[in-house]
């Protein structure tokens, strides 16, 4: 159903403007008035789409703090965490660097920012929008990369959990999780009451999740048909694509391959799990991603499908899936290292192996730094840019398009963050069979 309702937004939110408009001359008042009254319907659509996006949010902040307390709590020992939290950093770090590198290659090979761009439109977008944003990142320009290990070592440590919680920052929620519930297993049976709330707390918010995701293919429409619709009508975006296209190719065509080969090689090797069913199972989720370009509002539905229908252990999807939704972006790190290869070459300025080692490493650590939200990719990616002295304001180039690329970004990254609950579940404590009731042994009576 979510396919059938991307498919029937993308294709009304083409045709219909298409049609409605082609019947008057641009730049008429009945072009305007026709322009206008179609915003208008796409903004109303797209209105359903942010109420369906608003629940989902709703949802993950105490979704992750009582799924990752009773993952923990399933555990019996915060101890046994070692093994599978090490594996789970360990992949982390692993398929964001293959990303970076597999980014770096292509943008390599492709040369996307070499001839293919219209100088002249492009500097004109700089010259409007470059201010602008070298404007908001000032303090860029005087942190840079000391500002993503700064921000890093802060992110996991709160002062104030509501305010934590207000902000939508998982990663302190989580680590705040892990400590509390860890804590909570070392008393034994005096908090047994606060141990099976947490756990059926646990099971009413995915019960809840279920019934969100009922509502799924009509708010995914709503939110791909509001979109796609406004831009439509908008006009820019076949222009602004023409503009940067070979850009974009690379970048989609990067995200598949590290989607459609990597993780998949990584995933056959470690698990013996057929990699494409596994993208079949996540599918749902897979288009929630695309259709709201938000890891963090995509985690419950990840969730649910992670277990419900690729057979994940809860264990492994409740500690794993929320860590990977806040600090694991496969498809960010690998759009910044090729957006800042590409802003290079456009500039002319051919990277040394040093310089493009340093975008590998920037934009691994920035993506660490990303948050779950649309477009987040586009500002931590600034201070990837500052790291290798390119002109923050060259981003004006990539800007109009980046609301369509995040989505496939958004979709890798959710499908990095699935297949790090699979490869990491066997190290997950197996839950005790339940033995067979034992048969009495037949004794002969005398
Ligand atoms: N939209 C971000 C996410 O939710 C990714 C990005 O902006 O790069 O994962």
């Amino acid at each position: 159903w979510i396919v059938i309702a991307i498919v029937a937004a993308i294709a009304i939110s083409t045709i219909l403007p298409w049609f409605a408009l082609s019947g008057a001359e641009q730049g008429s008042d009945a072009y305007a008035e026709r322009a206008e009254s179609l915003q208008t319907l796409f903004e109303i659509i797209g209105f359903g789409g942010d109420i369906f996006l608003r629940l989902l949010k709703m949802m993950v902040v105490p979704l992750v703090v009582v799924s990752v307390m009773s993952g923990i709590l399933g555990l019996g020992d915060v101890r046994k965490l070692g093994r599978p939290g090490l594996y789970t950093v360990g992949f982390y770090f692993l398929t964001t660097v293959l990303a970076v590198a597999l980014g770096l290659v292509m943008v390599n090979i492709i040369r996307p920012g070499v001839g293919t761009v219209d100088a002249t439109k492009a500097e004109q977008i700089v010259a409007e929008k470059g201010a602008e944003i070298e404007g908001g990142a000032a303090n860029v320009e005087e942190e840079g990369i000391g500002m993503i290990l700064r921000n890093l070592a802060l992110m996991l440590f709160t002062d104030n959990l509501i305010m934590s919680a207000a902000n939508g920052d998982l990663l302190p929620l989580i680590v705040f999780s892990i400590v509390f519930a860890g804590m909570l297993t070392t008393l034994g049976e005096r908090v047994d009451t606060i141990t099976k709330i947490i756990d059926q707390f646990n099971h009413a918010i995915m019960a809840f999740v279920l019934l969100l995701m009922k509502a799924a293919p009509l708010g995914i429409f709503c939110l791909v048909a509001g979109r796609f619709g406004r831009e439509m009508v908008a006009g820019t975006f076949v222009e602004t694509m023409q503009l940067v296209w070979w850009y974009s190719i690379t970048v989609i065509g990067a995200l598949f391959l590290h989607a459609l080969v990597t993780l998949p090689i990584i995933l056959w090797v470690t698990t013996r799990r057929n990699p494409y069913l596994f993208i079949y199972q996540m599918l749902q989720a897979l288009l929630t991603a695309f259709s709201t370009a938000s890891s963090s509002a995509t985690l419950p539905v990840t969730m649910e499908c992670a277990v419900d229908r690729a057979g994940i252990s809860r264990k492994s999807v409740d500690f794993v899936t929320p860590l990977g939704a806040t600090i694991n972006m496969d498809g960010t790190a690998l759009y910044e290292a090729v957006a800042a290869i590409f802003i290079a070459q456009f500039l002319g300025m051919d990277l040394s192996l040093g310089q493009q080692l340093v975008v590998a490493v920037t934009a691994t650590l920035a993506a660490i730094g990303a948050a779950g939200i649309p477009e987040a990719g586009l500002v931590t990616m600034l201070i990837v840019l500052h790291a290798v002295g390119l002109p923050l304001k060259y981003q004006a180039i990539i800007l109009p398009v980046d609301w369509f690329l995040d989505r496939f970004r958004t979709a890798v990254n959710v499908f990095g963050d699935a297949c790090g609950a699979a490869v990491v579940d066997s190290s997950f404590p197996k839950d005790p069979q339940p033995q067979p009731p034992s048969t009495p042994t037949s004794t002969s009576e005398p």
